[in-house]
């Protein structure tokens, strides 16, 4: 190969590595696009800041939780929603791979986030969603985003 093409696989490579943690906006656009903008009654500046508060917009997020642990930009768990292979008795609702809560593709972690929001719990699922968000002013999650 020549060393132009070496260089540009490269930098594919690096560029892939490294977008694992969303702009705001992109975020925005990305939950929205994935019908999250409303879901269950919430708005899109919930959501926003719930992520924002969990994970920090970041893919790759991992939590040890001591037993458990919680994953991606939502923080799933592994006891209730996602198997990790590694935590007793998992419940396992969302029927899906920790693993896959932390790439690129964050359509299997909304499907998720739906499911744990259509329960009795609600959005209180999330204690920093209860502690961070709760009651505020949530425009700046999404202010300057074409969403
Ligand atoms: C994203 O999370 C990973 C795993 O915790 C961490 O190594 C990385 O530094 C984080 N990236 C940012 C920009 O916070
Ligand atoms: C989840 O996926 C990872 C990576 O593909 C794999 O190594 C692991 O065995 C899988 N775990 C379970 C519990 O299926
Ligand atoms: C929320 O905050 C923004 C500025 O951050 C302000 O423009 C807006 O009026 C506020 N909304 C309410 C309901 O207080
Ligand atoms: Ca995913």
């Amino acid at each position: 190969m020549k060393p132009i093409a070496i260089a540009f696989l490269l930098g594919l490579l690096v560029l892939k590595s490294e977008a694992r943690v969303f702009s705001k906006c992109e975020l925005a656009s990305a939950l929205k696009r994935g019908g999250m903008a409303g879901y269950h009654g919430i708005t899109l500046a919930n959501w926003m800041c719930l992520v924002h508060h969990e994970s920090g917009y970041n893919t790759t997020a991992v939590n040890d939780n001591g037993p458990s642990r919680d994953y991606g930009i939502f923080q799933i768990n592994s006891y209730l929603w996602c198997n990790d292979g590694q935590t007793l008795g998992s419940k396992n609702e969302c029927g899906i791979n920790c693993s896959s809560l932390l790439n690129i593709d964050i359509g299997d972690d909304i499907a998720c986030a739906k499911t744990v929001v259509r329960k009795p719990q609600g959005i209180n699922a999330w204690a920093s969603w209860r502690t961070d968000c709760k009651g505020r002013n949530l425009s700046s999650f999404v202010s300057g985003c074409t969403v």
